[in-house]
């Protein structure tokens, strides 16, 4: 017999944390599951089937859309659609949002596939999501996506490593599902995940070091001065898949950032459905998530649907460290 809870059976349980709770929101986690089912199953046999590679179209951002990245958003959008609780859908790869179901009252904004560059050489994946709640009668509009991102009720992303993992928080804790291949199911193996509050690990594109800040710069230089009373120097680890590199840090405890670079300015990731939903389950996990001058990426203002933010997110005295640097370079 399966010892472990599965993710339907832990979703059912405890849709009894929302007093407004009417299945709605625990039937779109379980769309989100089912689509993820599907992408996984592309990603682990793409070496053998003709989906690797760039599509040879550029999504809204002027980035190459590889085979995968169409795939895994039509997968997301199709079960998001016969799922019917999803109003409407804001997806990375679309510039404008998709309206889906008329009367449903929940809004997802996702990435579909974030690091999929990393797709050709066998390199971990992830989809990102993010849940609001429609708060008026009405149609949903492009308004009810640009929601600030405190006022997410549900956020998480899908890992798919040597393992595939299913983490997401509804603001009550972070809880993680890993997919049992043989039953396919996610099954609870990472209940209230909490991020450790200091750590040894920093990850950044150094690469680009000559167009960083300059707080980011001495931070850098900080986090490789041997100290051994704060374990430093610290390892550097960047895997190039942002929903690797912070699981990994989630767990053992690091730093990820991103942050302004002369070529991205704004920074690189986008807010609505990468900062934010990243920065809801690690603070839920006990981390923090900032744009590296103590603002909170949950409370900055969205403003466009494919906006992008510097991002400093972790472990919470590793990123209160960087701001240091940062607030004292300005
Ligand atoms: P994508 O959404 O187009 O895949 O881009 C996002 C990815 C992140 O997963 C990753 O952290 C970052 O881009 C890497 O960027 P860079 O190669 O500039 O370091
Ligand atoms: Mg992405």
């Amino acid at each position: 017999m399966n010892q472990f809870q599965t993710l339907g059976q832990f979703i059912i349980e405890k849709q009894a944390d929302f007093p407004y709770a009417k299945g709605e929101l625990s039937r779109l986690l379980r769309d989100i599951g089912i689509a993820a089912k599907i992408v996984n199953r592309e990603v682990n046999k793409a070496g053998l089937m003709d989906i690797l590679g760039s599509a040879g179209s550029e999504n809204i951002q002027g980035e190459s859309q590889q085979k995968l990245d169409i795939f895994a958003n039509e997968q997301f959008i199709s079960a998001l659609r016969s799922g019917g609780e999803c109003a409407i859908l804001a997806s990375e790869e679309n510039e404008e949002v998709i309206h889906l179901s008329k009367h449903a009252k929940y809004i997802v904004a996702i990435d579909p596939l974030d690091g999929s560059s990393n797709i050709d050489v066998n390199v971990p994946v992830g989809t990102i999501f993010s849940i609001y709640r429609k708060s008026h009668d009405g149609p949903a509009t492009i308004a009810d996506v640009l929601q600030q991102g405190t006022f997410q009720v549900a956020a998480g992303y899908i890992i798919y490593g040597s393992s595939t993992m299913l983490v997401y928080t509804t603001g009550c804790g972070v809880n993680g599902f890993t997919l049992d291949p043989s039953i396919g199911e996610f099954c609870l193996s990472h209940p209230n995940l909490k991020t450790p509050p200091t750590g040894t690990m920093y990850s950044i594109n150094e690469g680009n070091y000559v167009h960083f800040p300059l707080g980011v710069k001495k931070y850098i230089k900080y986090c490789q001065v041997e100290d051994p009373g704060s374990h430093r120097p610290y390892t550097s680890r960047y895997i190039g898949s942002m929903v690797a590199d912070l699981h990994r840090n989630l767990i053992k405890g690091g730093i990820f950032i991103y942050p302004s670079t002369a070529s991205a300015p704004k920074g690189k990731l986008r807010l609505v459905y990468e900062c934010n939903p990243l920065a809801f389950v690690t603070e839920q996990a006990g981390g923090r998530a900032t744009d590296g001058l103590g603002r909170r990426i949950l409370e900055l203002p969205v403003m466009e649907l494919h906006q992008r933010p510097p991002i400093f997110i972790g472990a919470t005295e590793m990123v209160q460290q960087a701001e240091v640097f940062m607030i004292a370079s300005l």
